[in-house]
Protein backbone atom coordinates (compact mmCIF):
# COMPACT_ATOMS: atom_id res chain seq x y z
CA UNK A 1 0.00 0.00 0.00
CA UNK A 2 1.82 2.98 -1.50
CA UNK A 3 -0.21 6.23 -1.91
CA UNK A 4 0.22 10.35 -1.04
CA UNK A 5 -1.24 9.32 2.64
CA UNK A 6 1.37 7.48 3.66
CA UNK A 7 2.42 10.58 5.23
CA UNK A 8 -0.50 10.39 7.06
CA UNK A 9 -0.79 6.67 8.25
CA UNK A 10 3.30 7.70 9.40
CA UNK A 11 1.89 10.12 11.40
CA UNK A 12 -0.89 7.99 12.74
CA UNK A 13 1.49 4.91 13.63
CA UNK A 14 3.46 7.65 15.40
CA UNK A 15 0.43 8.50 17.50
CA UNK A 16 -0.03 5.07 18.42
CA UNK A 17 3.70 4.69 19.46
CA UNK A 18 2.60 7.34 22.17
CA UNK A 19 -0.49 5.39 22.85
CA UNK A 20 1.92 1.96 23.90
CA UNK A 21 4.42 4.16 25.80
CA UNK A 22 1.56 6.33 27.70
CA UNK A 23 -0.94 3.69 28.66
CA UNK A 24 0.30 0.31 27.43
CA UNK A 25 -1.99 0.76 24.65
CA UNK A 26 -5.62 1.64 24.11
CA UNK A 27 -8.18 3.66 21.36
CA UNK A 28 -7.48 7.10 19.94
CA UNK A 29 -10.69 8.44 18.49
CA UNK A 30 -10.31 11.95 16.86
CA UNK A 31 -13.63 13.44 15.17
CA UNK A 32 -12.99 16.34 12.42
CA UNK A 33 -15.15 19.47 13.21
CA UNK A 34 -19.05 19.58 13.03
CA UNK A 35 -20.24 21.80 9.94
CA UNK A 36 -21.76 25.58 11.09
CA UNK A 37 -25.34 26.90 10.04
CA UNK A 38 -24.44 30.86 9.18
CA UNK A 39 -28.42 31.33 8.27
CA UNK A 40 -31.41 29.67 7.77
CA UNK A 41 -30.19 27.01 5.57
CA UNK A 42 -26.54 28.35 4.73
CA UNK A 43 -23.39 26.98 6.04
CA UNK A 44 -20.37 28.56 7.08
CA UNK A 45 -17.56 27.59 4.05
CA UNK A 46 -16.44 24.13 5.70
CA UNK A 47 -13.16 23.84 7.18
CA UNK A 48 -12.01 20.48 8.57
CA UNK A 49 -10.52 19.89 12.24
CA UNK A 50 -6.91 20.08 12.32
CA UNK A 51 -6.52 17.17 14.70
CA UNK A 52 -8.37 15.39 12.65
CA UNK A 53 -6.53 16.30 9.57
CA UNK A 54 -3.17 16.09 10.66
CA UNK A 55 -4.03 12.05 11.52
CA UNK A 56 -6.02 11.71 7.84
CA UNK A 57 -5.92 14.15 4.88
CA UNK A 58 -9.64 13.62 4.52
CA UNK A 59 -11.53 16.40 3.81
CA UNK A 60 -15.14 15.43 4.06
CA UNK A 61 -17.09 16.55 6.86
CA UNK A 62 -19.16 13.85 9.44
CA UNK A 63 -15.75 11.74 9.87
CA UNK A 64 -14.13 9.78 12.72
CA UNK A 65 -10.62 8.64 12.87
CA UNK A 66 -10.08 5.60 14.82
CA UNK A 67 -7.05 3.91 15.95
CA UNK A 68 -6.64 0.83 18.25
CA UNK A 69 -3.40 -0.45 19.54
CA UNK A 70 -3.73 -3.67 21.16
CA UNK A 71 -1.91 -6.72 21.24
CA UNK A 72 -3.19 -8.12 17.97
CA UNK A 73 -1.53 -5.49 16.51
CA UNK A 74 -2.81 -1.94 15.21
CA UNK A 75 -5.84 -0.85 13.22
CA UNK A 76 -6.42 2.00 11.41
CA UNK A 77 -10.07 2.68 11.23
CA UNK A 78 -12.04 5.72 9.24
CA UNK A 79 -15.90 6.45 9.78
CA UNK A 80 -17.44 8.40 6.65
CA UNK A 81 -20.48 9.09 4.89
CA UNK A 82 -21.71 7.30 2.53
CA UNK A 83 -21.95 7.54 -1.47
CA UNK A 84 -24.94 9.01 -2.38
CA UNK A 85 -25.77 9.72 -5.62
CA UNK A 86 -28.63 11.75 -4.78
CA UNK A 87 -26.71 14.37 -2.58
CA UNK A 88 -23.78 13.87 -4.31
CA UNK A 89 -26.05 15.59 -7.76
CA UNK A 90 -26.51 18.70 -4.92
CA UNK A 91 -23.87 18.81 -2.61
CA UNK A 92 -20.97 16.98 -4.88
CA UNK A 93 -18.47 14.40 -4.46
CA UNK A 94 -17.67 12.09 -1.58
CA UNK A 95 -15.48 9.48 -1.18
CA UNK A 96 -17.47 6.78 0.68
CA UNK A 97 -15.81 4.13 3.18
CA UNK A 98 -14.49 2.17 0.24
CA UNK A 99 -12.31 4.21 -1.71
CA UNK A 100 -11.60 6.35 1.53
CA UNK A 101 -10.25 3.48 3.15
CA UNK A 102 -7.60 2.44 -0.30
CA UNK A 103 -6.54 6.37 -0.80
CA UNK A 104 -6.46 7.67 2.85
CA UNK A 105 -4.27 4.52 3.92
CA UNK A 106 -6.78 2.87 6.27
CA UNK A 107 -7.33 -0.52 7.39
CA UNK A 108 -11.08 -0.51 7.46
CA UNK A 109 -13.16 2.49 6.59
CA UNK A 110 -17.42 2.44 7.85
CA UNK A 111 -20.30 4.30 7.35
CA UNK A 112 -20.29 6.79 9.73
CA UNK A 113 -23.74 6.35 10.62
CA UNK A 114 -22.17 2.62 12.10
CA UNK A 115 -20.15 4.78 14.98
CA UNK A 116 -22.84 4.94 17.45
CA UNK A 117 -23.20 0.55 17.23
CA UNK A 118 -19.20 0.30 16.47
CA UNK A 119 -17.58 2.54 19.29
CA UNK A 120 -18.44 0.52 22.30
CA UNK A 121 -16.83 -2.97 20.61
CA UNK A 122 -13.99 -0.38 19.39
CA UNK A 123 -13.62 0.82 23.30
CA UNK A 124 -14.14 -2.31 25.32
CA UNK A 125 -11.37 -3.68 27.05
CA UNK A 126 -8.62 -0.85 25.96
CA UNK A 127 -6.55 0.40 28.97
CA UNK A 128 -7.40 4.20 27.87
CA UNK A 129 -9.63 6.11 25.61
CA UNK A 130 -7.47 9.18 24.39
CA UNK A 131 -9.90 11.49 22.20
CA UNK A 132 -10.57 15.10 22.51
CA UNK A 133 -12.21 16.21 26.02
CA UNK A 134 -14.06 19.53 26.62
CA UNK A 135 -13.46 20.26 22.48
CA UNK A 136 -17.42 19.75 21.12
CA UNK A 137 -19.60 19.04 23.56
CA UNK A 138 -21.72 16.89 21.27
CA UNK A 139 -18.56 14.51 21.02
CA UNK A 140 -17.88 14.86 24.91
CA UNK A 141 -22.07 13.63 25.37
CA UNK A 142 -20.94 10.70 22.79
CA UNK A 143 -18.12 9.56 24.40
CA UNK A 144 -19.80 9.54 27.90
CA UNK A 145 -22.54 7.69 26.21
CA UNK A 146 -20.19 5.30 24.71
CA UNK A 147 -18.16 4.22 28.42
CA UNK A 148 -21.68 3.76 30.12
CA UNK A 149 -22.64 1.27 27.48
CA UNK A 150 -19.41 -0.69 28.15
CA UNK A 151 -19.80 -0.21 31.91
CA UNK A 152 -23.46 -1.34 31.50
CA UNK A 153 -22.15 -4.32 29.82
CA UNK A 154 -19.75 -5.20 32.89
CA UNK A 155 -21.50 -8.71 33.92
CA UNK A 156 -20.58 -9.86 30.46
CA UNK A 157 -17.00 -9.94 31.33
CA UNK A 158 -15.78 -6.63 29.04
CA UNK A 159 -13.80 -3.69 30.94
CA UNK A 160 -14.50 0.06 30.40
CA UNK A 161 -11.47 2.16 29.78
CA UNK A 162 -9.19 3.38 33.32
CA UNK A 163 -7.70 6.07 31.90
CA UNK A 164 -9.36 9.03 29.89
CA UNK A 165 -6.63 11.13 27.78
CA UNK A 166 -7.02 14.36 26.59
CA UNK A 167 -5.05 13.34 23.06
CA UNK A 168 -4.99 16.80 22.25
CA UNK A 169 -1.66 17.02 24.70
CA UNK A 170 0.29 14.23 22.74
CA UNK A 171 -0.90 15.54 19.10
CA UNK A 172 0.53 19.15 19.82
CA UNK A 173 3.66 18.17 20.64
CA UNK A 174 3.80 15.74 17.31
CA UNK A 175 2.71 18.87 15.60
CA UNK A 176 4.97 21.46 16.93
CA UNK A 177 7.65 20.11 15.18
CA UNK A 178 6.78 20.21 11.58
CA UNK A 179 7.77 16.99 8.63
CA UNK A 180 8.89 17.57 5.25
CA UNK A 181 5.58 17.64 3.88
CA UNK A 182 4.41 20.47 5.96
CA UNK A 183 7.27 22.65 5.25
CA UNK A 184 6.65 22.09 1.96
CA UNK A 185 2.93 23.26 1.95
CA UNK A 186 3.89 25.87 4.60
CA UNK A 187 6.74 27.20 2.07
CA UNK A 188 3.99 27.63 -0.49
CA UNK A 189 1.38 29.39 1.86
CA UNK A 190 4.11 31.74 2.66
CA UNK A 191 5.19 31.91 -1.10
CA UNK A 192 1.50 33.34 -1.94
CA UNK A 193 0.96 35.26 0.88
CA UNK A 194 4.19 37.20 0.28
CA UNK A 195 3.35 37.94 -3.31
CA UNK A 196 -0.04 38.68 -2.26
CA UNK A 197 1.18 41.74 0.30
CA UNK A 198 3.39 42.88 -3.20
CA UNK A 199 0.37 42.75 -5.06
CA UNK A 200 -1.62 45.53 -2.21
CA UNK A 201 1.96 47.47 -2.16
CA UNK A 202 1.64 47.69 -5.76
CA UNK A 203 -2.06 48.58 -5.92
CA UNK A 204 -2.96 50.85 -3.17
CA UNK A 205 -3.24 54.52 -3.28
CA UNK A 206 -4.40 57.20 -1.76
CA UNK A 207 -8.73 57.47 -2.40
CA UNK A 208 -8.48 53.91 -2.06
CA UNK A 209 -11.02 52.27 0.95
CA UNK A 210 -9.35 49.42 2.48
CA UNK A 211 -11.83 47.17 1.68
CA UNK A 212 -10.29 47.75 -1.91
CA UNK A 213 -7.14 46.58 -0.69
CA UNK A 214 -8.35 43.36 1.07
CA UNK A 215 -10.32 43.06 -2.35
CA UNK A 216 -6.26 42.80 -4.14
CA UNK A 217 -5.17 40.43 -1.42
CA UNK A 218 -7.82 37.67 -1.86
CA UNK A 219 -7.44 38.26 -5.54
CA UNK A 220 -4.08 36.78 -5.10
CA UNK A 221 -5.20 34.38 -2.35
CA UNK A 222 -7.37 32.28 -5.08
CA UNK A 223 -5.55 33.02 -8.02
CA UNK A 224 -2.95 30.84 -6.99
CA UNK A 225 -4.84 28.19 -5.24
CA UNK A 226 -5.21 29.07 -1.90
CA UNK A 227 -8.66 27.90 -0.26
CA UNK A 228 -9.25 30.62 2.15
CA UNK A 229 -7.86 33.06 4.52
CA UNK A 230 -5.94 31.93 7.27
CA UNK A 231 -7.70 34.27 9.67
CA UNK A 232 -9.58 37.36 9.22
CA UNK A 233 -7.16 39.76 6.90
CA UNK A 234 -6.38 43.12 8.88
CA UNK A 235 -5.79 46.21 6.43
CA UNK A 236 -5.60 49.05 9.23
CA UNK A 237 -4.87 52.25 7.13
CA UNK A 238 -3.55 55.74 9.39
CA UNK A 239 -4.83 55.72 13.30
CA UNK A 240 -6.56 52.28 12.20
CA UNK A 241 -2.87 50.50 12.25
CA UNK A 242 -3.14 51.12 16.52
CA UNK A 243 -5.88 48.91 16.82
CA UNK A 244 -4.18 45.57 16.52
CA UNK A 245 -7.41 43.42 15.57
CA UNK A 246 -8.54 46.39 13.35
CA UNK A 247 -11.31 44.28 11.25
CA UNK A 248 -13.78 46.90 10.33
CA UNK A 249 -11.42 47.43 6.90
CA UNK A 250 -13.45 50.43 5.68
CA UNK A 251 -11.62 53.80 5.72
CA UNK A 252 -10.69 55.62 3.18
CA UNK A 253 -7.44 56.25 2.71
CA UNK A 254 -5.58 59.62 2.46
CA UNK A 255 -2.12 60.38 1.30
CA UNK A 256 0.63 60.47 3.78
CA UNK A 257 -1.31 57.38 5.46
CA UNK A 258 0.56 54.01 6.10
CA UNK A 259 -1.11 51.10 5.45
CA UNK A 260 -0.23 48.08 8.34
CA UNK A 261 -1.85 44.64 6.69
CA UNK A 262 -1.48 41.38 8.61
CA UNK A 263 -2.85 38.78 6.33
CA UNK A 264 -1.89 35.16 4.76
CA UNK A 265 -3.52 32.57 3.33
CA UNK A 266 -4.38 28.78 4.17
CA UNK A 267 -3.02 26.74 1.31
CA UNK A 268 -3.69 22.97 1.57
CA UNK A 269 -4.64 23.40 5.62
CA UNK A 270 -1.89 25.30 6.52
CA UNK A 271 -1.41 28.81 7.64
CA UNK A 272 0.80 31.62 6.70
CA UNK A 273 1.25 35.38 8.61
CA UNK A 274 2.52 37.88 7.11
CA UNK A 275 2.41 41.78 8.20
CA UNK A 276 4.32 44.74 6.44
CA UNK A 277 3.52 48.27 6.60
CA UNK A 278 3.89 50.83 4.19
CA UNK A 279 3.04 54.12 2.69
CA UNK A 280 -0.06 54.37 0.61
CA UNK A 281 1.51 57.46 -1.66
CA UNK A 282 5.05 55.77 -2.01
CA UNK A 283 7.09 57.23 0.36
CA UNK A 284 7.50 57.32 3.82
CA UNK A 285 7.52 60.68 6.25
CA UNK A 286 10.24 61.63 8.19
CA UNK A 287 8.91 60.28 11.12
CA UNK A 288 7.32 57.51 9.80
CA UNK A 289 10.59 56.50 8.83
CA UNK A 290 12.19 56.71 12.02
CA UNK A 291 9.37 54.27 13.64
CA UNK A 292 9.39 51.45 10.77
CA UNK A 293 13.27 51.43 10.69
CA UNK A 294 13.19 51.04 14.88
CA UNK A 295 10.26 47.93 14.28
CA UNK A 296 13.05 46.81 11.34
CA UNK A 297 16.21 46.79 13.68
CA UNK A 298 14.38 44.84 15.99
CA UNK A 299 12.75 42.28 13.66
CA UNK A 300 16.09 41.78 12.02
CA UNK A 301 17.69 41.43 15.48
CA UNK A 302 15.04 38.93 16.68
CA UNK A 303 15.21 36.51 13.72
CA UNK A 304 19.05 36.49 14.52
CA UNK A 305 18.09 35.06 18.21
CA UNK A 306 15.98 32.00 16.42
CA UNK A 307 17.95 29.19 15.78
CA UNK A 308 17.66 25.64 17.45
CA UNK A 309 19.04 25.49 20.99
CA UNK A 310 17.25 28.69 21.96
CA UNK A 311 14.88 29.20 23.98
CA UNK A 312 11.27 30.83 22.32
CA UNK A 313 11.45 33.11 25.14
CA UNK A 314 14.69 34.88 23.77
CA UNK A 315 13.29 37.32 20.39
CA UNK A 316 10.85 38.12 22.37
CA UNK A 317 13.37 39.33 25.04
CA UNK A 318 15.20 40.80 22.05
CA UNK A 319 12.28 42.89 20.78
CA UNK A 320 11.60 44.10 24.25
CA UNK A 321 14.84 45.26 24.18
CA UNK A 322 15.72 46.87 21.16
CA UNK A 323 12.28 49.04 20.73
CA UNK A 324 12.87 50.17 24.47
CA UNK A 325 16.10 51.63 23.63
CA UNK A 326 15.05 53.21 20.37
CA UNK A 327 11.79 54.31 22.05
CA UNK A 328 14.35 56.04 24.17
CA UNK A 329 15.89 57.54 21.69
CA UNK A 330 12.77 58.90 19.82
CA UNK A 331 11.89 60.54 23.28
CA UNK A 332 8.98 58.91 23.94
CA UNK A 333 9.43 57.15 27.35
CA UNK A 334 12.44 57.61 29.78
CA UNK A 335 15.77 56.24 30.14
CA UNK A 336 17.90 54.27 30.92
CA UNK A 337 16.88 51.03 29.11
CA UNK A 338 17.66 48.98 32.42
CA UNK A 339 14.73 50.92 34.01
CA UNK A 340 12.74 51.38 30.89
CA UNK A 341 12.77 47.19 31.11
CA UNK A 342 12.32 47.10 34.34
CA UNK A 343 8.90 49.08 34.85
CA UNK A 344 7.56 47.79 31.64
CA UNK A 345 7.09 51.54 30.06
CA UNK A 346 7.69 50.39 26.39
CA UNK A 347 4.43 48.64 26.69
CA UNK A 348 2.41 51.64 26.17
CA UNK A 349 3.53 51.48 22.61
CA UNK A 350 4.63 47.49 22.43
CA UNK A 351 1.74 45.72 23.74
CA UNK A 352 2.22 42.10 21.98
CA UNK A 353 4.58 39.22 21.90
CA UNK A 354 6.88 39.07 19.48
CA UNK A 355 5.41 36.03 18.14
CA UNK A 356 3.88 32.72 18.04
CA UNK A 357 3.88 29.15 16.31
CA UNK A 358 2.53 28.43 13.26
CA UNK A 359 1.16 25.63 11.03
CA UNK A 360 -2.05 24.27 10.62
CA UNK A 361 -3.75 26.81 13.42
CA UNK A 362 -2.54 29.92 13.24
CA UNK A 363 -1.78 30.29 16.34
CA UNK A 364 -0.64 26.81 16.07
CA UNK A 365 -0.75 23.96 18.89
CA UNK A 366 2.07 23.74 21.07
CA UNK A 367 3.19 24.45 24.30
CA UNK A 368 5.73 27.52 24.95
CA UNK A 369 6.44 26.90 28.39
CA UNK A 370 7.18 22.67 29.61
CA UNK A 371 7.40 22.34 33.69
CA UNK A 372 8.34 26.23 33.90
CA UNK A 373 11.04 26.24 31.61
CA UNK A 374 10.78 27.74 27.63
CA UNK A 375 10.41 25.14 25.13
CA UNK A 376 13.79 24.96 23.00
CA UNK A 377 13.34 25.27 19.59
CA UNK A 378 14.38 22.58 17.16
CA UNK A 379 14.36 21.83 13.88
CA UNK A 380 11.05 21.59 11.88
CA UNK A 381 9.63 24.36 14.51
CA UNK A 382 7.73 27.19 12.59
CA UNK A 383 7.01 30.63 14.53
CA UNK A 384 6.02 34.15 13.44
CA UNK A 385 8.36 36.70 14.20
CA UNK A 386 6.20 40.08 14.43
CA UNK A 387 7.48 43.00 16.66
CA UNK A 388 5.60 46.29 16.47
CA UNK A 389 4.65 50.05 17.33
CA UNK A 390 1.57 51.24 17.94
CA UNK A 391 1.59 55.34 19.06
CA UNK A 392 -1.62 56.22 19.93
CA UNK A 393 -2.23 59.78 19.75
CA UNK A 394 -2.66 61.65 23.28
CA UNK A 395 -0.42 62.44 26.16
CA UNK A 396 3.42 62.80 25.83
CA UNK A 397 2.90 62.27 22.24
CA UNK A 398 4.30 64.61 20.35
CA UNK A 399 2.25 65.50 17.29
CA UNK A 400 4.76 64.13 14.49
CA UNK A 401 4.69 60.59 16.10
CA UNK A 402 1.10 60.52 16.87
CA UNK A 403 -1.32 57.88 15.10
CA UNK A 404 1.81 55.77 13.37
CA UNK A 405 1.38 51.82 13.92
CA UNK A 406 4.03 49.43 12.49
CA UNK A 407 4.42 45.93 12.48
CA UNK A 408 6.48 43.58 10.77
CA UNK A 409 6.38 40.36 10.37
CA UNK A 410 7.66 37.03 8.86
CA UNK A 411 6.89 33.14 9.19
CA UNK A 412 9.96 31.16 9.62
CA UNK A 413 11.00 27.63 10.07
CA UNK A 414 14.23 26.37 12.86
CA UNK A 415 16.65 24.90 10.37
CA UNK A 416 19.81 22.98 11.74
CA UNK A 417 21.80 25.92 11.65
CA UNK A 418 19.60 28.85 11.75
CA UNK A 419 16.20 29.75 10.39
CA UNK A 420 14.67 29.73 6.66
CA UNK A 421 12.56 32.78 6.44
CA UNK A 422 9.32 31.25 4.67
CA UNK A 423 8.10 34.55 3.88
CA UNK A 424 11.27 36.52 2.54
CA UNK A 425 9.88 37.83 -0.79
CA UNK A 426 7.69 40.30 0.72
CA UNK A 427 9.61 43.19 0.80
CA UNK A 428 10.98 44.75 3.88
CA UNK A 429 13.88 47.65 3.50
CA UNK A 430 12.45 50.76 3.13
CA UNK A 431 14.38 51.07 -0.29
CA UNK A 432 12.37 47.61 -1.16
CA UNK A 433 9.18 48.83 -0.26
CA UNK A 434 9.27 52.28 -1.28
CA UNK A 435 9.84 50.34 -4.77
CA UNK A 436 7.24 47.94 -4.70
CA UNK A 437 4.25 50.52 -4.00
CA UNK A 438 2.63 51.97 -6.54
CA UNK A 439 3.71 50.41 -9.57
CA UNK A 440 0.77 47.94 -10.25
MN1 LIG B 1 0.98 36.62 13.75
Amino acid sequence: MKNAHQVHRGRRDALIAQMRRHSGGGLAIVPTSPEVARNRDSLYPYRHDSYFYYLTGFPEPEAVVALVADGDGDRHVLFCREKDVDREIWDGFRYGPDAAKEIFAFDEAHPIAELDRLLPDLTADRPALFTPVGMHADWDRRIAATLNEVRGRARTGVVAPDEIVDVRGTLDRMRLVKDVQELALMRRAGEISSQAHLRAMARARPGWHEYEVEAELAHEFLRQGAQAVAYPSIVASGPNACVLHYRDNDRRMADGDLLLIDAGCEYRGYASDITRTFPVSGKFSGPQKAVYELVLAAQLACLDAVRPGASFHDYHKVAERVLALGLIDLGLIAGPLDAALESGSYRKFYMHRAGHWLGMDVHDAGNYQEKGESVKLEPGMVLTVEPGLYIRSGEGVPDEFADIGVRIEDDVAVTADGIENLTARAPKTVADVEAACGNG
